[in-house]
């Protein structure tokens, strides 16, 4: 159990500062004796600042206040092993959850990052990384649950957006192209939606969102 405990950071030993108390408070189902929370004053201040969640010794949910301000700043989630695969985060430090990384990259290296731009929970900008590099975003701009924006970057310049403009939860019809400066391109659109973009005349420069933005 103490191994358990260990794995996911709540120290039960006093070991911080001079003169501070580290503690750590278990609770226990009523009705099956098994633990259910363990809560942790970690940086020694007398308040509780940590708590875990489990079903008997196994780790199912974290929550912390990392900066002692009286709100949750820090979300943690286990998989079945125990092991941690996300930490939500709060943008606005407002103990509002919106932002949620994986701690581990997915098969083809990509780090993950999730936000909820409404701020409801709802996972609306994808974010992927290669290391700190932006590489690409995924976007769903009308709140359906359905991608409907796909943002390619090369180093810090937008290269490619791409557009499900029916917002029917299809692949891509229309794309706006840059240059490696970052300098509008082209349209190209895909209307019968087979994969095969032809280029568009006449269309106005769209804006160009600035790399990394996040309104
Ligand atoms: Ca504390
Ligand atoms: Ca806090
Ligand atoms: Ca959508």
């Amino acid at each position: 159990m103490l191994g358990a405990i260990a794995a996911f950071g709540i120290e039960a030993s006093a070991c911080g500062e001079p003169g501070a108390r580290r503690r750590v408070v278990p609770s226990y189902d009523n009705f099956t004796g098994r633990l259910v929370q363990l809560s942790a004053d970690q940086n020694g201040d007398g308040r509780l600042d940590q708590w875990t969640y489990l079903d008997g010794n196994r780790p199912m949910r974290g929550e912390a206040d990392a900066n002692a301000d009286g709100r949750i700043d820090r979300w943690e989630y286990f998989n079945a092993e125990s092991a941690l695969v996300m930490v939500g985060t709060s943008s606005l430090d407002d103990g509002t959850e919106d932002t949620w990384t994986d701690t581990v990259p997915a098969a083809n290296g990509e780090m993950h990052v999730a936000r909820s731009r409404r701020r409801d929970r709802q996972h609306d900008r994808h974010e992927y990384f290669r290391g700190t590099v932006l590489v690409r975003v995924e976007e769903d701009t009308n709140a359906d649950g359905r991608i409907d924006r796909w943002d390619r970057y090369e180093g810090p310049v937008l290269r490619e957006a791409a557009f499900d403009t029916t917002l029917s939860g299809r692949s891509p019809d229309r794309r706006v192209l840059y240059d490696e400066r970052g300098r509008f391109e082209h349209v190209e659109a895909d209307p019968d939606g087979d994969g095969r973009f032809d280029r568009v005349g006449g269309e106005p420069a769209p804006p160009v969102r600035q790399p990394g933005a996040f309104e």
